[in-house]
């Protein structure tokens, strides 16, 4: 398929150590990957579901020891310590080579080996970037076929350029001892083996599309995160763009793929999705931030999806969607999971594989971190600027968390650098439903925890440094939501889900100076009345409540963000140890 010497060396140096059967190229027909399903199905990897409720649809069930990412076996391997940083596990990649060496070693005799060009954003767009992964699973090829654009265009588009992420995939014997998910940023290279599920193994999500790429954007001046990126149209037919970070079971999807509440939809708002899960922002000749998703699929969780929750979403796995660790209803061989509806079904295979009468089955019939691959196209509410190769120019950037006390509803940092700081300190609790005092604080700075593939505190100074390339009335404005604070009951105190976006609008609102703040120690807040409550069933007590800060949780926190920040030694930009000087002083006033 390619002449690209590069690119051959390379496969033939893969295929020496790991000595596959036969090599075949992804060239991206429907009619390959159509013989690639029938193959799946034959052997038993895939399962054909109803065709007529859920056209195009297979299911596909993991080993039950590899259901998730394995951030304790994923390892960043620069070529110092202080390059990787004090959060991520590190090798050194000589050793790390040799190690993994061995364990590829004829790890696919009897196997095929495929061969994916993939591009992470779409073909030809100055934003995207090419990968080639090789994997001995079907599965992942299938699964690569709805997250990324893959086949012959990418190849073409590489065409005999040697800038490409060099991505190896072994299943092996899917062993957790001998598991690793390993990132070499220097090389642009990624190894993954004895892993089958999706965040180890579909190489050009968080592997390539946050750890490759946030090294990549820190060399090359611009950013990958880990953010969602939606469009709110207003009545008059105008889309503004928000980029979005919260850390796992935030409501990341949910927010994506909003319904407005009645009262807006009436008068026109209307939510466009162009990604849930990862934004590459860049600074475009006009000095704005842009962003696209370089992904083409969602990679979602299934269990807590209903039409209620993520309307959205559920439609999108109606079609060409590969299910994964969910449960099988054997009455019409469709799908279930927890949250889907009220309605188990009796006659049910659950996701070990094991027949159960699910009305009574005492446990979890999906796994619960079961998943959805499904293409972007079937999202009802895909955005028109979806495949746009320039991109979406970003008004505001949204941190949360789960917090139960911290933070208010909404606050806007004071500007760029105070952001920065905001996204630095961001956390998220466990949940208070267990009994005792507020939950654990987790850090996880700009939900990007597991996802840096440098030190954190260089990306820290990368997010400054991006800063100063933008006039501060082109850069995005910076905001903090929290959807999860709780009342002394324990009780959720906002609605969240569609009303969401009464949030949204005053932020916009604070984007195009529509609004007025209230300034305190942390930022600005909105004022009495700001926040749209029409229809809402929340007295303006509960929102003061929602909107206040309370000084004295706000520095037991800033006790934590200086332990935390303590790790990063003199490597922490001194802008950080500033604002948060600032924030400590604001407090005591
Ligand atoms: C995640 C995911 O783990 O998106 O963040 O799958
Ligand atoms: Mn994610």
């Amino acid at each position: 398929m390619t002449n690209n010497k590069v690119v051959l060396d390379w496969l033939r140096e893969m295929t020496d150590m790991t000595k596959p059967d036969q090599v075949v190229w992804i060239d991206g027909s429907e009619a390959q990957l159509e013989a690639l399903r029938a193959e799946a199905v034959s052997t038993g990897e895939m399962i054909k579901l109803n065709q007529e409720k859920l056209p195009g649809c297979y299911y596909h069930r993991t080993a039950e020891n590899d259901v998730a990412r394995v951030e304790d076996r994923t390892f960043i391997c620069t070529p110092t310590k202080e390059e990787a940083g004090p959060i991520n596990n590190w090798m050194d990649p000589v050793e790390m080579y040799a190690k993994l060496k061995k364990l590829y070693a004829g790890s696919m005799i009897g196997r095929t080996m495929y061969v994916i060009p993939y591009s992470m954003g779409p073909v030809g767009s100055p934003f995207s970037k090419i990968g080639i992964e090789l994997t001995d699973s079907i599965y992942v090829v299938l699964n690569m076929a709805i997250m990324t654009r893959t086949g012959k265009a990418v190849i073409d588009a590489l065409g005999d350029n040697a800038d490409f992420v060099k991505c190896l995939h072994a299943k092996k014997d899917v062993d957790p001892e001998e598991r690793y998910i390993v990132q070499f940023p220097q090389d642009s290279t990624i190894w993954s083996i004895n892993s089958a599920y999706g965040g180890n193994v579909l190489l050009g999500k968080k592997c390539f599309a946050l750890r490759i790429a946030s090294y990549l954007g820190m060399k090359e001046g611009w950013m990958a995160e880990h953010m969602l990126i939606l469009g709110l149209e207003n009545p008059q037919g105008e889309v503004k763009y928000i980029c979005a970070a919260f850390p796992s079971a935030c409501g990341k999807t949910n927010l994506a793929m909003l319904i407005p509440p009645e009262y807006l939809k009436k008068k026109g708002y209307k939510v466009w999705t162009v990604g849930d899960d990862i934004s590459w922002l860049r600074i475009g000749p006009d000095g704005r931030l842009y962003a696209i998703n370089p992904e083409a699929g969602f990679f979602g969780v299934a269990p807590g999806t209903s039409e209620k929750t993520n309307f959205n979403a559920l439609a999108a796995t109606k079609k060409n969607t590969i299910f994964t660790n969910v449960a099988i209803n054997n009455d019409d061989n469709t799908v279930w999971w927890e949250g889907l509806d009220k309605n188990p079904p009796e006659n049910c295979t659950e996701w070990t594989g094991k027949q159960v009468n699910g009305k009574t089955f005492d446990g979890k019939l999906a796994h619960p971190n079961s998943r959805f691959t499904a293409p972007a196209v079937n999202c009802p509410c895909i955005s028109s600027e979806f495949e746009n190769p320039q991109g979406v120019p970003i008004s505001a950037i949204v941190f949360g968390g789960r917090r139960a006390k911290t933070a208010p509803l909404v606050y806007q940092a004071r500007d760029w650098n105070h952001g920065v700081f905001v996204g630095a300190t961001m956390a998220s609790e466990t949940t208070a439903a267990a009994a005792g005092a507020v939950g654990v604080v987790r850090r996880d700075p700009m939900a990007m925890k597991p996802f840096v593939g440098y030190n954190m505190a260089d990306y820290f100074a990368h997010w400054l440094e991006m800063g100063t390339k933008m006039d501060a009335d082109k850069a995005p404005k910076i905001f903090h939501v929290n959807w999860f604070r709780q009342d002394e009951e324990g009780n959720f105190m906002w609605p969240g889900f569609g009303d969401n976006m009464r949030v949204l609008l005053w932020i916009l609102d604070r984007c195009e100076g529509k609004a007025d703040a209230v300034e305190s120690a942390i930022g600005y807040l909105p004022t009495e009345g700001a926040i749209d409550t029409t229809d809402l069933d929340i007295t303006p007590e509960v929102l003061n409540e929602l909107l206040s800060v309370d000084k004295d949780v706000w520095m037991e926190d800033v006790k934590d963000q200086k332990e935390y920040f303590a790790q990063f030694g003199d490597r922490l930009p001194s802008e950080i140890k500033n604002q948060l000087e600032i924030l400590e002083r604001n407090l005591n006033k």
